[in-house]
């Protein structure tokens, strides 16, 4: 349940014009907004007074803010939150506000922001406006810019914002932990001028990964590359959001990187352009056509496209950021008849189960016993089977009766008669097909295991 409240623009407000921070205006402390639900909220549509289009956050929401004699004002609190990653699995994680990621901050081009943050984790924390020009003393860098915001302490970050663009937020103390528990967020700066950079929907999200152990709920937080949950604002596939758009609609997603390695964000459907990264809008003679965009550590990327009706995939390229917690010291059993091993051991451990002879694909569809709190390594169905998918993954989901605004499920995209592949029941010849190379029979007899099967 949502218990968000939203602050209107007060009335007769006049524009302070400040430079240096008033301490006489933030004097009185604004209602630290709380949110627990995984799904995606209502957005802050423009009847609010908002002159923007505001930012869909996948599985997210925005934080409200109170305008106190023209400036914007928003109160983050960092404290430890449960997050579910998907059903079936709750993560003990830190955040913001009741969530990780903490909610998106949505502010318009030339705003002054007053930004207090509570610290209501065990240690000291800072935050880091990641990409947002702002004196030197507002940059968060704990020990460098600032002294750390001790536990119980409340800081005061105030600044205009310069320039329009897509910008993160994220603790610069003890990064290494708090970053690996979840904590960060995006921060949207929409250009005063409506008609710039117009889109009919703006989707966000952050990529994070966790190391969980099955069974278990906190993150390993020093675990450098071995992560076994790969997620979108802290949600893995299939409880990520869809993202819902009308067919011919404009299309912004908006994409920033706080994992510890590279993902390549790919997209089936239409192509898309680059048109924006946390150093601002690609100019659009320099803006080319990609399917695959990578988003590096530390980077943000704002892509566009015309919206094509279909079912669309959207994930990370890296096969393995697409499945859920799994051992990654598994023998590729590809090719081996292990039927008189699997008979042999099922007499010694009843339950004992042999996969992967043929591949992996039967982990879908298989239900096996997990550790509590555990999710399956791919799981999910669509309308034609299992989508073998879990981690960064989701669906655009483009329709042409999508009714503006709405970004309710449409369910599953009813193909145009004739237009899903099929099988095909007539003959099959020989087709052509390349010579084998010459090889030894050693190399290409089935392997099977020593001594007798049983039979
Ligand atoms: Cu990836």
């Amino acid at each position: 349940m949502s218990n968000r409240r939203i602050f209107f623009r007060a009335a007769g407000a006049a524009a302070l014009g400040a430079t240096a921070v008033s301490r006489i205006g933030a004097a009185s402390l604004p209602e630290a907004v709380i949110q627990t639900s995984p799904t995606m909220q209502p957005l802050l549509h423009p009847s609010t007074g908002r002159p923007y289009q505001p930012v869909a956050t996948l599985n997210g929401w925005s934080l409200p803010w109170r305008m106190n004699q023209g400036v914007k004002e928003f109160h983050l609190v960092a404290e430890p939150v449960v997050r579910e990653l998907a059903p079936g699995m709750k993560a003990r994680l830190w955040g913001y506000n009741g969530t990780s990621p903490g909610p998106t901050i949505e502010a318009v081009e030339g705003d002054r922001v007053r930004i207090f943050v509570t610290n209501k984790l065990p240690e000291h924390t800072t935050v880091h406006w990641h990409g947002v020009l702002l004196p030197s003393g507002m940059d968060g860098v704990g020990g460098l810019t600032q002294p750390h915001i001790q536990p119980g302490k409340t800081f005061v970050y105030e600044f205009t914002l310069p320039r329009a663009g897509t910008h993160m937020y994220h603790p610069h103390a003890d990064e290494m932990t708090q970053m690996a528990m979840g904590m960060m967020g995006l921060f949207i700066i929409h250009p005063k001028d409506p008609r710039q950079m117009k889109v009919d929907r703006d989707f966000a999200f952050l990529l994070a990964a966790y190391d969980i152990e099955p069974g278990s709920a906190t993150p390993r937080t020093a675990e450098m590359t071995d992560f076994n949950l790969w997620t979108w604002n802290s949600r893995v596939f299939p409880g990520i959001d869809h993202l819902v758009a009308r067919t011919g609609e404009r299309v912004r997603i908006r994409i920033g990187n706080l994992t510890m390695t590279n993902h390549p964000i790919h997209m089936h459907g239409p192509n898309f352009v680059v048109t924006g990264t946390d150093g601002g809008w690609v100019p659009p003679a320099a803006r080319w056509p990609e399917v695959t965009t990578d988003v590096a550590v530390g980077q943000m990327r704002a892509i566009e496209f015309d919206a094509v009706a279909g079912d669309w995939a959207i994930h990370c390229h890296k096969s393995h950021h697409t499945m859920n917690a799994m051992g990654h010291s598994l023998p590729n059993m590809i090719g081996v008849d292990h039927r008189g091993i699997a008979e042999r051991i099922t007499k010694l451990v009843p339950d004992y189960m042999v996969m992967g002879d043929k591949g992996m694909a039967e982990m879908g569809a298989m239900e096996m016993p997990l550790p509590d709190n555990t999710l399956p390594m791919m799981t999910g169905t669509g309308p034609y089977g299992p989508l073998e998918m879990g981690g960064m993954f989701s669906v655009v989901k483009v329709r042409d009766d999508v009714k503006p605004g709405d970004y309710s499920d449409p369910g599953w995209y009813r193909h145009p008669p004739g237009s899903v592949a099929y099988e095909y029941t007539g003959e099959v010849r020989q087709p052509a097909r390349a010579a084998a190379p010459k090889a030894d029979a050693k190399t290409l007899q089935v392997r099977k295991p020593s001594g007798h099967s049983g039979h």
